[in-house]
């Protein structure tokens, strides 16, 4: 096999960080597990929403995705050899409960998670287990989905079977993976299951999916003794696209829509009020109470950083009425998006300045480009490997500032569905070839491995 130079690489070493720093990569249920009618799982959206003509770009779903679901101890294996001690995974709600609720669960679905566990443990890897990465089960969408508050019910039940089941082995929890995405792709955007486009909509699913997570958390502390548990968002440095007062007051709002409008309420301060102002009409139904219940404490914060967003005044757009825009000279990632090492710090900074968590784990961070395979098998993806080591040198800054940061994990162990992308898009450390399902360590994957070796 081709070995990479590492020449030109920032110097960082795993021995540069706290000797408890929580090392590990990520991936998710529906990206990575495939067997879609396998062990009794139920539909879920994602199964609807590739159906449709158009939704997806190659036309895929992740029906097979990397067949995870049955090659899970090689992919296992992988993590080990990379000398990861976290991995963080998330669990396929409609495999516990294929029609989403109801009285009995799914005990084939339980049983593949009890040995996916065990076999992170075998092979020292902490498990850190998110309970809900977009996968809902279609029957709840039937009902109305997330719009509805009785999901909140729903999502409560399923948690309390699976903490129930898994806490003794399981001490870390995540409820909610980018609720962002959830919201306003998937209810505004549309180009996310279940393919919606109505902002207020989206706005009331934002409130339950944060409802959610503040109720899950007393629920899951309850089941698990040493439980830690939090939420992951993913969040953005905003920058103005031009030294223009019109620009400048675009950053107020659409970090407002972005970043405050969940941070403020998870840290007891309610939705922002500018934004509120903005909204209008359009603002969620709230209860008596559910900003209480939102404000739960959270042991840590999970932080999904991939890049900054610069954004441009735009009347008319929405209530927000700003918009993303591209700036000349950016370097970017295949999918367009800018890299900047030096805002992750920033955002880092920002956060602790202004909500303090307690603890902040990086739960994802990662890159798309267009990886080529040698003559000889080999992934030489030098772009990605200088994307991890810079940003890893960032989390050092970090640190060295203060940030009570205390893990990162890599997006993601392998090339998997990347939602609307279908498989065009690979962030894996691992290369797999989706027709023969092998898995081939890339060149940055030898590279954080040879970093976690320092
Ligand atoms: O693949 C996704 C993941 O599911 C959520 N965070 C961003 C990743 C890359 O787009």
């Amino acid at each position: 096999m081709t070995q990479p130079s590492s020449a030109g690489l920032p110097a960082i070493r795993r021995s540069d960080f706290p000797a408890d720093f929580r090392w590990g990569c990520s991936t998710s249920s529906y990206q990575i597990e495939g067997a879609a009618a396998e062990g009794g799982r139920g539909e879920s959206i994602w199964d609807r929403f590739c159906e449709t003509p158009g939704h997806i770009r190659d036309g895929s779903s992740g029906a097979r995705a990397c067949d995870h679901y049955n090659r899970w101890p090689e992919d296992l294996d992988i993590a080990r050899g990379l000398g990861v001690n976290a991995y963080r995974f998330s669990i396929a709600w409609p495999r516990i409960f294929p029609a989403g609720t109801g009285a009995r669960c799914n005990e084939t679905g339980l049983a593949f998670y009890d040995r996916l566990v065990d076999g992170m443990l075998e092979r020292g890897l902490e498990p850190w287990s998110t309970l809900y990465h977009w996968d809902l089960p279609q029957a709840l969408q039937d009902r109305g989905g997330w719009k509805q508050r009785e999901t909140v019910d729903a999502f409560l039940a399923y948690t309390d079977v699976v903490t129930r089941r898994l806490g003794d082995r399981v001490k870390h929890w995540i409820t909610h993976n980018e609720p962002w995405c959830t919201a306003f792709l998937g209810h505004h955007e549309g180009v996310h299951a279940p393919g919606q486009k109505d902002y207020r909509t989206a706005l009331q699913v934002c409130h339950h999916l944060l409802l959610s997570h503040g109720r899950a958390l007393p629920l899951i502390r309850g089941n698990v003794p040493g439980a830690r548990a939090g939420i992951t968002l993913s969040l953005h440095p905003i920058l103005p696209a031009s030294a223009s007062a019109a620009d400048s007051a675009a950053v107020s709002r659409h970090d407002g829509s972005r970043n405050r409008w969940f941070l403020d309420p998870l840290y007891g301060r309610g939705y922002p009020a500018d934004v509120l102002e903005l909204l209008g009409d359009l603002a969620p139904v709230v209860h008596h109470g559910d900003f209480e219940a939102i404000a739960a404490p959270a042991d840590f914060l999970g932080v999904n950083y991939y890049f900054p967003e610069v954004v441009a005044d735009a009347p008319g757009e929405g209530p927000i009425a700003t918009r993303v825009v591209a700036l000349p000279g950016t370097e970017r990632t295949a999918f367009g998006w800018p890299v900047s090492p030096e805002g992750m710090v920033d955002l880092l900074l920002r956060i602790q300045r202004d909500w303090a968590p307690r603890e902040v784990y990086l739960t994802e961070n990662g890159s798309t480009y267009d990886d080529l395979v040698g003559p000889d098998g080999s992934i030489v993806d030098s772009e990605r490997r200088s994307y991890l080591a810079r940003h890893l040198q960032a989390a050092r800054r970090a640190l060295d500032q203060g940030v009570p940061l205390k893990g990162y994990f890599a997006w993601s162990l392998l090339d998997n569905f990347e939602w609307a992308e279908g498989y065009l898009r690979r962030f894996g450390l691992t290369y797999v070839d989706y027709a023969s399902q092998r898995r081939t360590l890339k060149a940055s994957g030898q590279w954080y491995a040879g970093f976690l070796a320092t």
